[in-house]
């Protein structure tokens, strides 16, 4: 199935759950090599999210500033590749949206723990808005916002299921979005955990 969210937004319902689990083990299996961290806004705050990453880039942010680098400050290793399991679904779930030819270099793995939100934001640190993002969740569910090109446009809200995937690109490529508080319940394949998976073409320079 395929649902339009808004202009540019496709989601599409339990698009990974026949590999769900196989996606929660290569999760685990990146984090062994590259910890889970909660890193800093350039403001100094530490983020209730707990992020990792892995392909050619990783978003990171520090007292510097939001960016993707080649290396994980924190370890100084290259980010693990990207599975092809990850790969493959990112891929696959763009051409189905209409981008056929989508060659993510970054997938941001983002860990929810009970209470864990993201602040409503835009992702502009790509330099590449002509690119879809594609985003994969996994684990409890989430309260999803988005809204339009401008901060104090109206939001929709929509809850976000272990499996659902959902392509961003067109004008909701710019949509300002967050996510409320992970309430504290269970998963059979993750705990009390929410994952969210988002694959990125980056054209930044780094
Ligand atoms: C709409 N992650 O990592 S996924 C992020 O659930 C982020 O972890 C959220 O926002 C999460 O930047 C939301 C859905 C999503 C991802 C990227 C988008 C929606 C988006 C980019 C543009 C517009
Ligand atoms: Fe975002």
């Amino acid at each position: 199935a395929r649902m339009l969210l808004a202009e540019g937004a496709v989601l599409l319902p339990g698009f990974a759950n026949a590999r769900s689990q196989d996606l929660c083990t290569g999760i685990l299996d990146i984090s062994r090599q590259v910890p889970f961290r909660n890193m800093k806004t350039p403001g100094g705050r530490p983020m209730s999210v707990a992020t990792t990453s892995c392909g050619a880039c990783g978003w990171y942010t520090d007292q510097h500033g939001y960016r993707y680098v080649h290396t994980d400050p924190l370890t100084g290793k290259p980010w693990p590749e990207m599975p092809a399991l990850f790969l493959d679904l990112a891929r696959e779930a763009a051409a189905e949206a209409g981008y056929p030819d989508f060659s993510p270099a970054s997938c941001l793995i983002n860990r929810y723990e009970p209470g864990a939100k993201m602040g409503l934001h835009q992702d502009r640190d790509e330099d590449d808005l002509a690119s879809p993002i594609v985003s994969v969740s996994l684990g409890v569910p989430a309260r999803f916002a988005f809204g339009g090109l401008l901060k104090t446009d109206p939001v929709q809200r929509y809850d976000l299921l272990h499996g659902d995937v959902v392509v961003w690109g067109g004008v909701s490529r710019l949509a300002w979005h967050g996510v409320s508080p992970v309430r504290e319940t269970f998963h059979p394949q993750t705990g009390a955990m929410r994952y969210n998976l988002t694959f990125r073409a980056i054209n930044a320079a780094l």
